[in-house]
């Protein structure tokens, strides 16, 4: 029996002397790249942090005090220093333990929205919370050095640096690394003290020199500590904190949890806000994750724990975007990328490659990315924002009143969209159709295959007046579907038998939606199947169509309120057309983290259980019944 095996919760580490200490990282270490290799997952990010949390636990009493992880993907340590370790092997299935903090799993846990930038907000709020009611409760905040690129975390500091007297302890855990290099600024600014030579060798004379002392304690430790702050004054890399009127503890070894728990101590005896700078390193003791170029392994899918190597995924979406952006680079000089710390994830990394100047990694900055692009736009050229979906509506007042009410040509790619499912509630792309249908002006794409994306992102960047929006989701495009016809911009992908059924698929739900034809063609049922290609705003044609059809059915992977259906039915109501319509869509609700596929299934978003409640619509239609539009 290991020693992680007897860990129940954070005061057992409090009994465990230095050797056990350290052994006990290192089985951490183990656990994770054994377990996560086979279900994949945050990786790097957590290695990294295993001193750290380590140290955090053994200073704090959590969950009287309260650990507060920014955007929570590095929270597995926490995890299992907080009794979950059993729960490793279901982690990010259904039914097992979520990716993120969860609330449901243990009182340990806080926030579970893994949106980046939170951390000190949340913070900010619990503190004053404990200061009004009396309550004496640290709160701690770890935020790494690529969340501290988001403007929300320095609106949050600009409010704790006013408060003198609240319990607040803000770790800076700087690993130089969102998932590349964290850029800006800041980043410049922290990396100054910890590339600067002088500090370097001054830290390994005090080490030396306190190596050679019998009988290390604490104190020394305390002395390493004053040196150090000695000479950090001297280069003054904590200026920017300290003028912000924050005491700054560090800069420490992250990897050094005695050091990292004196840093946490001295922050403790402040009894006001304070930042303790931490430098960790990716993927720290894997050396497949410290020595992986593009990301540390900061999300991997199961790999192979030897060699290091991920499982072939094959083609993804991304991958297409990637190419076809890319190849309009050569064609368009006008045309630029913005990323938001995502270059990799989104696709960008080629365009990147071939057009570095005409890439911008902006940080973890949706809404800075947003108005930043619209700038580009006044200035003549067309920028293209590819983010994650479910991190756009970070920007919607920006897409709003920033590039719509501008009319500026920008062209948003929203990766990930509909539902993602491993990640869990704050990672499902379930809103953006819905939120950015209130936009005036703003155009949106939703591709049914690879070939669509190509062409829906052509005419995108073609719009030169007004944002557009090209959306798709995770995981593999299904092979082409080709149409048999067109009616307005629409593609007809199956027109058979009599004008029963109009089936509206929108993007990945077109392919489900000609699986649903097939079943009821079976049946007698007579269908036409259209792809919008551009759901927004509603082509007339569909219109037509409708008023053409007994029943229409409108198919998206998108929130059901206000989404696509929603609209056209409301197009429809306006234009005088008394077609039935049926709504499929994702229920509006968050939803618990488990496959993809799983979810569209309990969503009711598969073609048998589409079909089964269109055959019984059409057969109350066939009994005279009316249907009456209920959902
Ligand atoms: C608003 C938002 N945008 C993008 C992301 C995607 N994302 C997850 S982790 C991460 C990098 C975080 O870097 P850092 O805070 O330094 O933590 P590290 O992984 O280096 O420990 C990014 C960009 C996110 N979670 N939230």
């Amino acid at each position: 029996m290991g020693l992680l095996d007897r860990i129940t919760g954070p005061r057992d580490l409090r009994d465990l002397d230095e050797d056990q200490l350290a052994q006990l990282a290192f089985e951490i270490r183990d656990f994770l790249v054994a377990k996560v290799s086979r279900t994949g997952g945050h990786l790097g990010p957590n290695l990294g942090v295993v001193e750290l949390t380590m140290a955090i636990h053994r200073v704090f009493d959590s969950p009287t005090d309260r650990v507060v992880f920014d955007t929570g993907h590095q929270a597995y340590v926490h995890k299992l220093l907080t009794g979950r370790a059993a729960g490793f092997d279901s982690l990010r299935q259904e039914g097992g333990l979520s990716g993120y903090p969860s609330r449901a799993e243990s009182d340990h846990d806080v926030v579970e929205n893994s949106h980046a930038s939170t951390a000190l907000s949340y913070a900010d709020g619990l503190a004053k919370a404990y200061a009004i009611r009396g309550e004496d409760r640290y709160v701690v905040a770890v935020v790494g050095d690529g969340a501290l690129t988001g403007g929300m975390a320095w609106e949050a500091l600009n409010n704790i640096a006013e408060n003198h007297d609240r319990k607040l302890v803000i770790v800076v855990n700087d690993n130089g690394r969102s998932y590349t290099p964290t850029v800006g600024g800041l980043a410049n600014h922290l990396t100054t003290l910890r590339t600067n030579p002088r500090y370097e060798q001054v830290l390994d004379l005090v080490k030396k020199r306190l190596n050679g002392v019998r009988g290390v304690g604490p104190a020394v430790y305390d002395t390493l500590h004053a040196v150090k702050k000695g000479m950090k004054d001297a280069l003054a890399p904590q200026g920017l904190f300290e003028d912000l009127g924050l005491k700054y503890v560090g800069p420490v070894d992250g990897h050094d949890r005695a050091a990292v728990e004196i840093a946490l101590v001295q922050a403790q005896r402040f009894d006001g806000p304070v930042i303790v700078h931490v430098m960790t390193k990716k993927g720290f003791g894997y050396d497949a994750a410290e020595r992986h170029e593009a990301d540390q392994f900061h999300s991997p899918g199961p790999f192979n724990v030897e060699t290091g190597e991920e499982n072939p995924k094959g083609q993804i979406w991304t991958d297409i975007f990637a190419d076809e952006m890319a190849t309009l680079g050569g064609e368009r000089k006008d045309l630029v990328a913005i990323t938001a710390a995502m270059l990799h994830p989104v696709g960008l990394h080629l365009f990147a490659a071939r057009y570095p100047e005409r890439t911008f990694d902006v940080g973890i900055a949706e809404q800075h990315a947003t108005t930043s692009a619209a700038g580009l736009a006044m200035g003549g050229l067309h920028p293209v924002v590819a983010v994650y979906a479910t991190f756009l509506n970070r920007a919607f007042d920006q897409v709003l009143m920033d590039v719509a009410l501008h009319r500026c040509g920008v062209t948003f790619v929203l990766d990930r969209a509909g539902v993602t499912g491993d990640d869990g509630a704050s990672h499902n792309g379930m809103w953006d159709m819905s939120i950015l249908q209130v936009v005036p002006g703003l155009r949106i794409a939703a591709p049914r295959d690879g070939a669509r994306l190509r062409e829906l992102l052509r005419e995108a960047v073609r719009v030169p007046d007004a944002p557009t929006v090209v959306r798709f989701p995770k995981g593999p495009p299904i092979a082409d579907v080709e149409a048999v016809d067109r009616a307005g911009g629409c593609d007809v992908l199956v027109r058979s038998g009599a004008k029963d059924v109009l089936l509206v698929g929108i993007g990945s739900m077109a392919a489900v939606s000609v699986e649903v034809a097939g079943r009821l063609r079976a049946q007698g049922i007579g269908v036409t199947v259209v792809d919008p290609r551009w759901v927004k705003p509603v082509d007339p044609a569909l219109v037509d169509l409708a008023r053409d059809h007994r029943l229409l059915v409108s198919v998206e992977d998108n929130g059901i309120v206000g989404g696509c259906g929603a609209v056209l039915l409301q197009t429809l109501n306006e234009a005088r057309v008394d077609t039935p319509v049926r709504l499929k869509g994702i229920p509006q609700r968050f939803l618990d983290h488990a496959k993809r596929t799983k979810i569209l299934e309990d969503c009711g978003l598969t073609d048998k259980a589409i079909a089964r409640g269109i055959v019984e619509d059409v057969t109350a239609l066939d009994h005279g019944a009316t249907l009456v539009n209920v959902e």
